[in-house]
């Protein structure tokens, strides 16, 4: 195990003086170790992990020096593209270390149990970069696994003398833990509670499409304590349980194939920037309700803050076209605001600020994905207006 300080000195020793990526929760003592040690301009918080190689690549633009970009497996996909079309060495060639935590992953032709939604990235994560072409170490509890123990340095030199990206690959357990410094609070309830009023007032005939992480997760929870009819628990949601950032899309897809039925997208401030653009198409759609529950951070992974601290996602929503938009912090005034959404003429965004933090025992979904996207379809196609 490792010292994340310890591994960002090493990293600093062999010129690396920035940082971007997008929060990981294995990730999390390095990540909370570059908030608390680095300044605005050394580190950035990126919109999504393709934004991210973007931000390396201009630094090494203007200064020469290679960046550090951190993300979890799952946001190679977004990083693909950058990585294949800009800094390869077919392309421009530009320098860069990723740091990626590595969900699910293999030991051997064992494979770490873990979510679903990690099973098939966890599976494909070295190949996809033997693929790539990227050279790659991996750091286990016990330190570099397929190099030698200064090979933090050896493959930094590699990726700028031969101008190429370079990945060190993190397994679970391999950083010694660090906790998140809190900043100050935007919310004054609780993101679960929030949901439970939003359950409370939606009533059965609306579909929600959630967000990845807790939030989907506490949707879950409170939908178990909630019998939606005899004696369904399962049918109302689709928990977008991966695809960070693209549930407000898969909203948008159900809600445009009948324009007669309303459809919520409970998302999240960090999913919500993560792909800003889906927000005009949204928009366009009246029976769009979009809710955004905004706490600053990335809470489900550990709490480390968004590319959007201090910035008010309502007037985003403005700008995007949504013909009706709020902003509540109170939990007073929530109830009342859910009704005139619901009731707006044209499509509607709620943005509501909440607390970061979850329960210590907060659950996961036991319902398998294919059986709750079968719940789903069926439930739309039962309450379709066609
Ligand atoms: C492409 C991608 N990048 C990163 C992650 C890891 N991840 C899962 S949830 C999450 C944080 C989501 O933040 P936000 O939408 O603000 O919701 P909160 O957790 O604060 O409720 C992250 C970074 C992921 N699942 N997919």
């Amino acid at each position: 195990m490792i010292e994340p300080n310890a591994l960002l000195d090493q990293l600093c020793a062999g010129g690396i003086g920035f940082f971007t990526g997008v929060p990981d929760s294995l990730l999390s003592p390095l990540t909370s170790a570059i908030v608390a040690r680095f300044q605005d301009g050394e580190h950035v918080v990126a919109a999504n992990e393709g934004s991210a190689i973007a931000l390396a690549a201009g630094h090494h633009l203007a200064t020469g020096q290679t960046a550090c970009v951190y993300l979890q497996n799952s946001g190679l996909g977004n990083a693909i593209n950058p990585l294949t079309s800009l800094m390869d060495e077919e392309v421009y060639g530009i320098p860069v270390l990723l740091v990626v935590g590595w969900r699910a992953e293999l030991n051997g032709n064992e494979q770490l149990a873990d979510e679903p939604q990690h099973r098939k990235q966890g599976k494909i994560t070295t190949g996809l970069l033997d693929v790539l072409g990227i050279p790659y170490l991996i750091l286990g509890p016990d330190g570099i696994e397929n190099g030698l123990s200064d090979g933090v340095a050896t493959l930094i030199s590699l990726a700028q003398s031969e101008n190429r990206p370079v990945a060190l690959v993190v397994r679970k357990g391999a950083l010694a833990t660090l906790t998140t410094p809190s900043g100050d609070s935007v919310g004054v309830m609780t993101r679960e509670d929030a949901i439970r009023v939003i359950t409370e007032t939606v009533g059965p005939e609306i579909p929600i499409v959630s967000t990845t992480g807790k939030a989907s997760r506490e949707l879950w929870e409170i939908r178990r304590q909630t019998d939606l009819g005899e004696g369904r628990h399962d049918g109302q949601d689709f928990l977008t349980v991966g695809s960070m950032g693209h549930a407000s899309q898969i909203a948008a897809g159900v809600a445009l194939a009948d324009r007669a039925r309303a459809v919520l997208c409970l998302d999240g401030d960090g999913a919500m920037l993560m792909h800003l653009g889906g927000l005009v198409t949204s928009a366009a759609i009246p029976n769009y309700r979009h809710v955004v529950l905004n706490n600053e951070v990335h809470d489900s992974v550990g709490g480390q803050p968004t590319s959007g601290v201090g910035l008010s996602l309502a007037p985003i929503a403005e700008t995007c076209g949504y013909d009706w938009v709020r902003s509540v912090t109170s939990p007073r005034d929530l109830p009342a605001a859910l009704k005139d959404m619901l009731a707006a003429n044209g499509s509607a965004f709620l943005e509501i600020m909440v607390l970061p933090g979850a329960r210590a025992d907060l659950g996961r979904p036991k319902t398998a994905p294919k059986d709750s996207k079968a719940a789903f379809m069926t439930r739309l196609k039962d309450g379709s207006s066609a």
